[in-house]
């Protein structure tokens, strides 16, 4: 078990790529806080998915907990990383997750659109490891942050002007927090997933020529499932990576070096 009694916080854990690394978090042992937004949980038009992802992980033997909040407030992280601690009395690991990407063209992007995805993306990714890394340093014993960057931090997209820039903003986040915060035996990391099926892009994806294009441009032929990113956000919690920090990897199906 890679995370065995380990306490795991996850942002955005209760859909896509948060929620699988919520349960592969549990199934390696590790008890879950999950935090999900309210307006992003049900903003799929489908039943809030968070008090599901709860009971699979107490199904498996595992505790945890639900806190509800807005990563973008800064207070959210403060609130999340004390409920935490309230519940399982530690965090062990960060899962700085919580994304969107409200696919939109460049010229008349709102303000509104642009700032809110700026909000989420980076400035919640700040707090959340902020509050995160206090705590964790206040412990004494380290700790592991994978933050959830993209393949976007290293490529465009013309209908992310937006989203990009923040990708490539949490991705360089990872670098300089594990600068800061490696004399505390805190180690910060990214994964940069590629194109994944999950609500994020089941809009852009259901335009089945984007679609057919994506899969062709990617060597292993597949989009990639949510939990192909989650087992590389647990080795990177691991004591695997015990040695590993300021990287980020790449977990793209190869679309990412794929020019022809
Ligand atoms: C990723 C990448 C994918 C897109 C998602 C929403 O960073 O750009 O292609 O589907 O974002």
């Amino acid at each position: 078990m890679l995370l065995e009694n380990k306490v795991v916080v996850v942002t955005g854990g209760s859909r896509g790529i948060g929620r699988a690394i919520a349960l592969a978090s549990a199934r390696e042992g590790a008890d879950v806080a999950i935090n999900y937004w309210r307006d992003n949980d049900n903003a799929y038009g489908k039943a809030s998915a968070v008090e599901s992802i709860v009971g699979e992980i107490e199904a498996l033997g595992r505790r945890a907990i639900a806190v509800e909040g807005n990563v973008a407030e800064r207070d959210t992280g403060i609130e999340l990383i004390a409920r935490t601690v309230e519940a399982f009395g530690r965090v062990d690991v960060l899962s700085s997750n919580a994304g969107i990407c409200p696919f939109h063209a460049f010229l008349d992007m709102p303000p509104s659109v642009y700032e809110t995805t700026v909000a989420v993306n980076l400035n919640g990714a700040f707090y959340v490891t902020q509050a995160a890394a206090n705590q964790m340093k206040a412990q004494g014993t380290g700790g592991a942050i994978v933050a959830t960057s993209s393949i976007s931090a290293l490529v465009g997209g013309g209908m992310q002007t937006h989203y990009t820039p923040t990708k490539a903003g949490v991705h360089s986040l990872m670098q300089s927090c594990a600068i800061a915060l490696g004399p505390y035996g805190i180690r910060c990391n990214s994964v940069m997933p590629g194109t994944i099926a999950t609500d994020l892009n089941a809009d852009d994806l259901s335009d089945e020529d984007k679609r057919a294009y994506m899969e062709k441009r990617i060597p292993l032929g597949r989009l990639g499932a949510p939990d192909d990113v989650a087992q590389c956000v647990v080795f990177l919690a691991s004591d695997r990576a015990r040695y590993v920090t300021g990287a980020s990897l790449l977990v793209d199906g190869g679309l990412f070096v794929n020019l022809q």
